[in-house]
């Protein structure tokens, strides 16, 4: 774990940044899903979290500040798994760091996609965030060399070996689980479609925006980028989209009317949860 403070620092001067390369980094890592962690275990194992999920070093300027967004709703021991694997990788990452969760009010349908514009356009109101991690709360890193910050040039698909896939890429295009974008990137493709109500082929819809929008998707090895999904069935609420396919087909036309610029949402509650901050977010319903 880093140190909470340099005890040679002269309080005088503004910390020096952190080294290019921390020095806490450990590789490859064990992920097990035997025990639900619990929030107060979580809380002991990470005294320097602040309210709302915040880190950033004592002992030095973090090089990069990044908002992880995770959209949410009925996953209470999925968040255990991943707030307690997340917190120690991302402090051994010397980053300065916030998580959000957006979570769907009430039972209709789900939108991923749409909850993680909210996500964006909130965690921007806190902080220049420097990086927007977008991240699925089943997925937990496996190798902390797998740097959660983003390329200054393209959108980074970061999900490129999961367990579930083998630890490979599914197909060539996929852009599901955890993705990364500074905030340039993100509106310079209009963010996310906010019309893909239920499962599936809004990562589709993302990967087809990335190019649209001038630019390319990038990753990280396949050898670094290791997922461990916890294992669940569909969701309530959550049923295949039947309309997926037509809306894919449409993504060309729709990409610049629909997205950030057309983002309507209301925010019914913000909390600065110990470990996460808290949104609760009325998105509406599928049409
Ligand atoms: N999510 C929730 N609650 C839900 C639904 C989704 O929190 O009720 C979030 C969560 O962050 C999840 C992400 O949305 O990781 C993506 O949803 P998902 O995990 O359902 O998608 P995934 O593709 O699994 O990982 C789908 C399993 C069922 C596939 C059925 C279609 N053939
Ligand atoms: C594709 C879906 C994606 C999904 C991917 C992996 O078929 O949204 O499978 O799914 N695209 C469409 O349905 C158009 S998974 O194996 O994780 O259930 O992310």
């Amino acid at each position: 774990q880093p140190p909470a403070a340099r005890l040679d620092a002269d309080p005088a001067q503004p910390p020096p940044y952190c080294p290019e390369r921390s020095p806490f980094l450990i590789g490859p890592l064990t992920v097990s899903f035997s025990r639900v962690p619990t929030l107060e275990q979580i809380r002991a194992k990470n005294p320097a979290v602040q309210p709302g999920g915040r880190y950033q070093p004592a002992a030095c300027e973090a090089r990069a500040r990044t908002a992880v967004i995770v959209p949410y709703r009925n996953r209470e021991s999925h968040l255990g798994y991943l707030l307690y694997y997340l917190h120690p990788f991302l402090q051994r990452q010397q980053l300065q760091y916030g998580i959000y969760l957006v979570q769907q009010a009430g039972n209709g349908t789900f939108n991923r996609a749409k909850l993680l514009n909210v996500g964006v356009k909130e965690a921007l109101k806190d902080e220049e965030w420097d990086c927007l991690f977008l991240h699925d709360v089943d997925l937990i890193p496996e190798n902390d060399y797998n740097l959660y910050t983003c390329d200054p040039w393209n959108p980074k698909h970061v999900s490129v070996a999961m367990n579930k896939f083998g630890y490979n890429l599914p197909y060539s295009q996929y852009f599901g689980g955890v993705s990364a974008l500074t905030p340039d990137q993100y509106m310079k493709m209009n963010g996310f479609p906010n019309e893909y109500w239920g499962w599936g082929g809004e990562d589709d819809d993302i990967a087809t925006r990335v190019r649209l929008a001038g630019m390319k998707i990038v990753r990280p090895p396949v050898s670094i980028g290791h997922y461990k999904m916890v294992k669940h069935k569909g969701d309530k609420g959550n049923e295949e989209n039947p309309h997926r396919f037509d809306l894919l087909i449409r993504t060309q036309r729709m990409w610049t009317q629909d997205g950030m610029n057309s983002l309507t949402y209301t925010l019914l509650a913000k909390h600065l949860h110990p470990l996460y901050t808290n949104l609760t977010v009325d998105i509406g319903s599928d049409p």
